[in-house]
């Protein structure tokens, strides 16, 4: 068995998230070839290192990431901060010969994206970029049935990504909302969620044409760097900043295959909490998940008959993808641990056998260069068509 050490950057909710995993992954993948050991951890601050060290069970802690890269007995860095620091964080671990998994979106730019591909092209070395909601037992059985030809010939792919936890303007100015941060709003955050499932289910986006809006133009300013996601208020007496990201965002697709979709994400929507949600119509049936019911796939097939036709609910289990490392029987609740649990797994697997592992690097550049052209069809008003990464040279095209 491989001990693979891990460098892991930022001890916030991802933090957790991915700690939680590293502990799990073996209690739920066995036999297994690797045992993650939690070598460091790097946050903002010695006491912010220390206590997330503490809490999350790594060996040393430090207040410089370098470290990391820099220590030779670490073999993946794992990228958990805030979007701005990604693409260094990611680069100068790859020229240090480490693997790396970074948190989406993958960059703050498409600039930086295109440079963290090159990186990882000439390194060799396993990249992954953190889509874990594709890793949903419920989402990579929708693929095994699209593959299986179940729904024949995908039509139509209608996604959306809603929350709630940013629609009260008195949630604070947290990184998410400056753009010098996070890159963009609703775009960055939660919509390349949706694209991610959109080109893992369907394939290529082709063109876009795509609205914005720009709702709540300010919000009270926050002393702490972690986003508390709307849980902690603005007081009366806080001082007011600019949010210069946009709130909403909706976009019609066409795919490369001749399908055609739409997609929509805010986390404004009174009432959604984590409504991910995807339907998918083909020539023979239909597939439609929402994560909130996360352990459930629903579907609904023309050879039903007309006396029976509505969606049926599958219930996710032993039996279907990556469910025998899971729990022994369907419906006794998968989380977002799970998620994290599996990506874990990919991700070790790919570093012991050597072989790539999806989404990488180069898949968070293809969803960053549908980003870029959803922000140009909102300014212009018009179709706008997108850019692709060619995934053997790592070249836009
Ligand atoms: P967070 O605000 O909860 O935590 C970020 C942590 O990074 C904070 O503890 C902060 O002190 C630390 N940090 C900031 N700069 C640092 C530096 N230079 N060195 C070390 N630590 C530093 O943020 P959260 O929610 O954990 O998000 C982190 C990343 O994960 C973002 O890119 C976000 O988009 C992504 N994310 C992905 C999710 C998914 O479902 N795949 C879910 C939530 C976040
Ligand atoms: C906030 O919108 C957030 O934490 C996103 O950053 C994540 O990517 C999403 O998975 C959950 O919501």
């Amino acid at each position: 068995m491989k001990n693979i050490a891990v460098g892991l950057v930022g001890g916030g909710f991802m933090g957790k998230a991915h700690s939680l995993a590293y502990s799990a992954v073996n209690m739920f993948f066995w036999p297994s070839d690797f045992q993650p050991v939690k070598h460091s951890i790097a946050e903002a601050t010695t006491e912010l290192a220390e206590h997330a060290a503490t809490r999350f069970g790594f060996q040393h802690s430090t207040d410089d990431w370098r470290e990391l890269v820099d220590n030779p007995d670490i073999d993946v860095i794992d990228i958990a901060t805030p979007n701005n620091t990604h693409a260094e964080i990611a680069i100068a671990a790859l020229e240090a010969g480490k693997h790396v998994i970074c948190e989406k979106p993958l960059a703050l730019t498409t600039d930086e994206a295109k440079d963290m591909v090159k990186a990882a092209d000439s390194s060799g070395l396993v990249n992954m970029v953190a889509f874990n909601y594709r890793r949903t037992p419920a989402v990579t059985l929708a693929k095994k049935y699209i593959e299986e030809g179940a729904i024949g010939d995908v039509l139509n792919f209608r996604g959306t990504y809603l929350q709630d936890w940013s629609a009260d303007p008195n949630s604070p100015l947290s990184w998410r909302f400056q753009k010098s941060v996070a890159g963009s709003g609703a775009i960055g955050d939660i919509l390349t969620h949706v694209l991610d499932m959109a080109r893992y289910l369907v394939g290529e986006v082709d063109e876009v044409n795509a609205l914005t809006q720009h709702i709540i133009t300010e919000r009270p300013t926050q002393a702490s760097g972690v986003d508390s996601l709307g849980t902690v208020k603005g007081g009366t007496d806080t001082p007011m900043a600019p949010v210069d990201v946009e709130d909403e965002v909706l976009s019609l697709l066409k795919f490369a295959n001749g399908a055609v979709g739409s997609v929509e994400a805010t986390r404004n929507a009174w009432g959604r909490n984590n409504f991910l949600t995807f339907e998918i119509h083909g020539t023979e049936g239909s597939l439609y998940f929402n994560y909130e019911n996360r352990d459930e796939l629903q579907v609904c097939f023309r050879s039903d008959g007309d006396d029976r036709r509505g969606f049926r609910t599958v219930y996710t289990g032993p039996a279907h993808p990556n469910g025998h490392a899971l729990w022994p029987i369907p419906a006794l609740g998968i989380g977002y641990g799970e998620t994290k649990i599996i990506e874990a797994h990919d991700l070790f697997q790919a570093i012991v056998t050597g072989d790539g592992v999806r989404p990488d690097f180069a898949d968070g550049l293809q969803v960053a260069l549908i980003d870029d052209a959803i922000q140009s069809s909102a300014n212009s008003g018009q179709w706008t068509s997108v850019a692709r990464v060619n995934r053997d040279t790592g070249e836009v095209e």
